[in-house]
């Protein structure tokens, strides 16, 4: 390797499972139990607040009972110890990257512990409920909603994304089904731009055809061997 190479990972739902989070597309997952359209949509959002308020109460408070899994830790090591530009792009809205320790996190569709103003558009570290609609701390206004991107919204930071897969010379996608856009483009956007693109999942997904390496597995082997392999790759005039 001449240079230290640039890495952009995607990660969905997969790569939570092993830490007891629902997917939301395996048997059982959370698509199972609500349709989509009446908890990952404003229109949902606006027909019955109260139940998506407590659709997403019911997923906060669970992901403060979780921890990390051997695939969140392994990527925090590869955060660390990589020489080059790297960044974490997850579709997940679950803090197990940060708590695993990676700093180079970007979460596309928000988060959970994170409440957004519909009044100011101010976005607030949130750990509580919000369906007994508490004020917002910068306008007062009981207009607070789950700081997540439902369908028909515009994901977070989509120009530093692109940037990022341009300089990519790696890009690996884990533990997601690649069944929402626009992140189930980003590999094919990758390969045009001439990376070399890896999907790490527990079964071929709807996007393993583009990828020039498909390995299939739970994410807690498949990603610490994927690290440790990348690792040992680094000349020492590199680490
Ligand atoms: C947008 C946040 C404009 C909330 C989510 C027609 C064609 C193309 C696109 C569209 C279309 N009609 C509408 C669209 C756009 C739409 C879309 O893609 N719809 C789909 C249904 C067709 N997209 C949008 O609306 C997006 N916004 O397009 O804005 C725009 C356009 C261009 C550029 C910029 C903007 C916004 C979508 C965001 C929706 N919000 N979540 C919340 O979390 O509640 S979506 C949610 O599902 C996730 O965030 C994730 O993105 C998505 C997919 O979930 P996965 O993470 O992949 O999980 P899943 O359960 O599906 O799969 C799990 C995988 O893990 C499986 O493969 C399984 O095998 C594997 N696995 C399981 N266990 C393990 C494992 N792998 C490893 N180890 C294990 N142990």
């Amino acid at each position: 390797m001449s240079k230290a190479e640039n890495i952009v990972i995607l990660t969905g739902a997969g790569i939570s499972a092993e830490s007891g989070i629902d997917t939301f597309r395996d048997s059982g997952g959370l698509w199972e139990q609500h349709r989509v359209e009446d908890v990952a949509t404003p229109e949902g959002f606006a027909r019955d607040p109260d139940l998506v308020q407590r659709f997403y109460d019911a997923r906060r408070a669970a992901v403060q009972t979780v921890d990390p899994n051997a695939a969140h830790e392994a990527l925090a090591r590869l955060d660390r110890e990589w020489p080059g530009e790297l960044l974490i792009v997850t579709q997940n809205v679950d803090d197990l990257h940060e708590r695993a320790g990676a700093k180079r996190v970007l979460h596309m569709h928000g988060e959970l512990l994170s409440a957004l103003c519909a009044r100011c558009e101010a976005r607030h570290r949130w750990n509580e409920k919000l369906v007994d609609r508490p004020p917002c701390p910068g306008c007062g206004e009981t207009a607070l909603r789950p700081d997540v991107v439902w369908f028909g919204e515009m994901p977070y930071e989509m120009d530093r994304i692109y940037a990022a897969l341009r300089d990519a010379d790696i890009f690996a996608s884990i533990g997601t089904s690649g069944a929402v856009y626009p992140a189930a483009g980003f590999v094919r956007d990758a390969r045009e731009l001439g990376a070399h693109t890896v999907e790490l999942n527990l079964e071929r997904s709807g996007g393993s055809h583009w990828f020039d390496e498909a390995r299939q597995g739970p994410a807690g082997q498949l990603v610490p061997e994927w690290v440790d392999e990348l690792l040992a790759g680094i000349s020492p005039d590199q680490a």
